[in-house]
């Protein structure tokens, strides 16, 4: 798929329209230079995006339609929903896909831990048996006399029977400080199933269901929990329980940590279940051999996305980058093979792919894609799956095309593996440290800042501009998915940065010796923001929306991060977004989210692209918070 050569001037140009990473810069260029196809291209052929969709008002749910609302006189849809109703049944469809896909892949660890249990995934086994204890003991599970093996196996069931709907609650709520479960319950938010809210809010924008506005989005905010305190929350314990708790570690970031005499493998997508075999595979004697008798000096495995988070959080993998490096990867021409899962993974890969000599591999059957490898990977046969896999990018380096080869600069360190457990341990054991600082003023408060890359937004800039203007001010930032990987690309991830931080954060951060910015993950750990935020809480004895923290998505894409955000705000935690949601066509829905919501929850959204008046926003909020905690 070649486009005309474009002009010098133009390529210059949007190249730095598109992104602040150095490093993605030159093959950004080379792409314009030489036509091959990016999300920045397809985004601009999009132009001008339709307005009624951008507002969030057109439906197409059933055949009556499509309709969209266009005033004075088309006010209703063919089933007389307006343009609340409109709006509103989208967004819950949004929190809902969202609630999902985290949920799910949760799911996907819990049964692993399940299996292992069983005795039928031996590839795999409990890494961390203190965190397995501990989580059996929380889910009333008798543990003493029992093998590591029976309490997966007991676990691993009573996890499972959180996604049903018989027990009405889940387990982990009761980690959140008692006055914010009293506002769930009075909200009518509490959630009481995994899968049933999911199921409850698809049930719900049915045509002839959901018809107000404002019940409609308490079901998202009661969807959004169940994915916050439920999946996530289970993904995360459980993969800490099947891989290891992560520990403070340094690693590498960016494109460059691809290895021009290496065979190169990116893993892309999000469940550590295929990537830890993936991290095994690449060690095999075998295949290292195979891979030197092909050639190369060895075998480099890189991360992409969140899976890339999961192993670079515990094992210390190298990170190539975050969402939007997915096709630059492949563009380095260096890339042997991609291996891939589900979630955030551009369906047109293998497209870009064919112009080089990368394999695309595909491994869930729920997320198969056209001109892709697919291998059927599952717990039970995970260890020599990779193997296959990994064999085969092996055998492919001989098919790299060296005048191609393109890895531009070279990679940025960073530290990472900032789980609560890792905090508590370098803080000397507990937070109170951490909270004796925000107490004492050194540390005004802490934001989490989440979430993806989006062509609306030139790539990373929300991200990092928003955490320098936060740790200027003196405010901790705790990171996950592609905006800690945005953060770790500027340098933001080492203790170095520092110096960009406000005095009291630089003179903490330097007697700690860590970063102002901490890498807690990927984005199903931001379960790790809310146990911490939990923490503070119950430290203090206040709800969570009490202290003095914030959220924010500068640069937001999926519907998993509307989920996020939407948990976080019925958390009681103020969110920032940078990018709008479809919701503009409908100024009640907007009031009751950026306003009404505090009613319920004591908490907002608010929407900001410009991330120095977001960050200012987000500093208001915590001195506000500040004040009422009378610190
Ligand atoms: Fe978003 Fe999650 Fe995807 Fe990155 S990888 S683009 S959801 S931040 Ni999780």
């Amino acid at each position: 798929a070649r486009m005309s050569l474009m002009n010098p001037a133009l390529i210059e140009q949007k190249k730095k329209e598109r992104t602040i990473d150095e490093n993605a810069k030159p093959l950004i260029e080379m792409a314009l230079r030489e036509g091959f196809e990016t999300v920045w291209d397809r985004y601009e052929m999009q132009q001008p995006s339709c307005k009624y969709c951008e507002a969030g008002l057109s439906c197409a749910r059933c055949t009556m339609g499509p309709c969209r609302i266009i005033p004075p006189h088309r006010i209703r849809g063919v089933c007389g929903a307006d343009a609340d109703l409109i709006v509103s049944r989208n967004l819950l469809d949004m929190i809902a896909t969202g609630s999902a896909a985290h949920s799910d892949h949760g799911r996907d660890i819990v049964e692993t831990l399940y299996l292992v249990g069983m005795g039928t995934a031996t590839d795999y086994g409990i890494a961390d048996e203190d965190k397995l204890r501990l989580l059996a003991q929380e889910f009333g599970i008798a543990n003493d006399k029992k093998s590591a093996k029976e309490i997966a196996a007991l676990l691993g069931r009573a996890m499972l029977e959180e996604y049903g709907m018989t027990r009405n609650t889940l387990q982990c709520l009761s980690r959140a400080p008692k006055a914010t479960q009293e506002i769930w319950d009075a909200a009518g938010i509490t959630p009481r199933g995994i899968d049933r809210e999911v199921v409850d809010s698809m049930h719900r924008v049915q045509m002839g269901v959901g018809a107000d506005y404002t019940n409609i989005l308490l079901q998202g905010l009661r969807c959004s929990l169940s994915d916050g305190w439920g999946g996530s929350m289970l993904g995360t314990d459980v993969s800490d329980v099947l891989f290891g708790t992560p520990s403070i570690r340094e690693s590498k970031v960016n494109l460059a940590v691809l290895k021009k005499d290496h065979v190169n493998i990116a893993v892309h997508g999000h469940n550590p279940v295929l990537s830890e075999m993936v991290v095994k595979a690449v060690t095999d004697p075998e295949l290292v051999a195979l891979a030197k008798k092909n050639g190369a000096a060895g075998i480099n495995l890189v991360g992409l996305c969140c899976t890339g988070s999961e192993l670079l959080m515990r094992k210390g993998v190298p990170m190539s980058g975050n969402h939007l490096n997915q096709e630059l990867v492949i563009m380095t021409g260096a890339l042997e093979a991609m291996i891939v899962d589900y979630q955030c993974i551009f369906p047109s890969l293998p497209r870009t792919a064919s112009c080089f000599h990368t394999l695309i591999v595909s491994t869930s059957p729920k997320a198969k894609i056209p001109g892709s490898y697919f291998f059927d990977f599952s717990p039970d046969k995970g260890l020599v799956t990779a193997k296959a896999i990994v064999r085969m990018a092996v055998e492919n380096f001989k098919n790299r095309n060296p005048a191609r080869v393109n890895i531009p600069g070279s990679p940025v360190p960073l530290m990472t593996g900032f789980s609560n457990e890792a905090i508590k341990k370098a803080l000397g054991g507990s937070f109170k440290p951490l909270i004796n600082l925000i107490a004492a003023g050194k540390i005004r408060g802490a934001v989490g800042i989440v979430g993806c890359n989006n062509p609306h937004v030139k790539h990373d800039y929300g991200h990092v501009e928003l955490t320098k203007a936060l740790i200027k001010k003196n405010i901790l930032c705790v990171e996950t998915g592609c905006a800690a990987i945005a953060s770790g690309k500027a340098g933001l991830l080492m203790p170095s940065a520092a110096a960009m931080a406000g005095d009291d954060l630089r003179a903490v951060c330097e007697s700690l010796k860590i970063p102002p910015v901490l890498h807690m993950g990927s984005c199903v750990d931001n379960s790790r923001i809310l146990v911490l935020a939990a923490e503070l809480g119950n430290a203090l004895n206040v709800p969570i929306h009490k202290l003095p923290i914030a959220g924010a998505a500068p640069e937001w894409y999926s519907q998993k991060a509307v989920s996020i955000g939407a948990y976080f705000v019925a958390s009681g935690v103020y969110t920032v977004l940078g990018v709008m949601p479809h919701i503009s066509g409908s100024p009640a829905v907007v009031s009751l989210l950026t306003d009404g919501l505090k009613g319920a929850v004591n908490a907002n959204f608010a929407v900001e692209p410009d991330p120095v008046k977001a960050a200012d926003l987000i500093a208001d909020h915590i001195e506000k918070k500040r004040t009422g905690l009378g610190i």
